[in-house]
């Protein structure tokens, strides 16, 4: 029984004296008799100190505390994943043109041409085309002297130009090569009659023909070179080489020819192939 027990029992003792006279009280009585006896002792030494009890139980969760200080800036991170793909940008500049490619294959073999009728008709265009170019040729060499061409005549492929200048053979010679052609040479009875036509129409009497015989006396030739062969149209007696000089001839107005002297001036006729610029 403690100290407080012990008081209180006496309290009780003192105040209700008639519970502890009670019968049925007397055990408790018997108690109080021997309470009485019972008299606190000295206080005993200070016992050792025991061991170190067990660790108590966590403490509730404080409050959230106070915001802090920024911190310091913390060390670079790694490079992050690629992003997404952005949007479309706008077209830019046009560039410099490239360097020609290569050559290509050789293509498919065509199939045959079924216009054998146009071909022709080209080919013959062609034709006509160098011929119209050989006569504008020819009239623009012939332009020098405008005054002096009296018109051009054609047979065959030559053309026929009357020019009236007074020179002698070898000057006509010159000026009909200078113009790509020379002196005519009449070698079938069409050319002759056609430059005798020429000569009456321009009320002419004479003109120097491409014909002598400076080679050799006697031996006459065209002034290509080519001899005179079954054709010719020499007059009667002629030629005679008259005065031992004539080694040139002309035509007179029938068309008939004549060897007269080369030194001697008079018009001429010149001769264009019209095949040849
Ligand atoms: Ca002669
Ligand atoms: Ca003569």
């Amino acid at each position: 029984m403690n100290s407080g027990l012990f008081l209180f029992v006496i309290l009780v003792g003192l105040l209700f004296p008639s519970l502890l006279r009670s019968g049925e009280s007397q055990a408790i009585a018997d108690e109080s008799c021997s309470v009485q006896i019972l008299v606190p002792g000295l206080k005993g030494e200070t016992g050792k100190q025991g061991d170190k009890g067990l660790p108590g139980r966590p403490g509730r969760v404080g409050p959230a505390g106070g915001k802090g200080s920024i911190g310091e800036e913390g060390q670079k991170g790694a490079m992050g994943r690629h992003g997404k793909i952005g949007p479309v940008g706008l077209k830019g500049a046009k560039g410099d043109t490239g360097d020609p490619g290569p050559k290509g294959t050789d293509g498919e073999p065509g199939s045959p041409c079924e216009c054998g009728q146009l071909r022709k008709v080209i080919g013959e265009m062609d034709i006509l085309v160098t011929q119209l170019t050989n006569e504008l040729n020819f009239i623009k060499n012939a332009l020098p002297s405008p005054a002096a061409v009296a018109g051009v005549r054609e047979v065959g492929n030559k053309l026929y130009l009357l020019v009236k200048e007074e020179k002698r053979y070898m000057d006509a010679q010159a000026y009909c090569r200078d113009r790509g052609g020379l002196l005519s040479m009449p070698k079938d009875e069409i050319i002759n009659s056609l430059i005798a036509s020429y000569i009456n129409q321009e009320g002419l009497t004479r003109v120097f023909i491409g014909i002598d015989d400076l080679d050799k006396e006697g031996q006459f030739f065209f002034t290509d070179g080519s001899p005179l062969l079954t054709f010719n149209k020499w007059r009667n007696s002629e030629p005679n080489n008259a005065y031992d000089e004539e080694d040139c001839a002309e035509m007179v107005s029938s068309g008939g020819w004549n060897d007269v002297a080369c030194h001697i001036t008079m018009y001429f006729v010149c001769e264009f192939d019209k095949d040849v610029p």
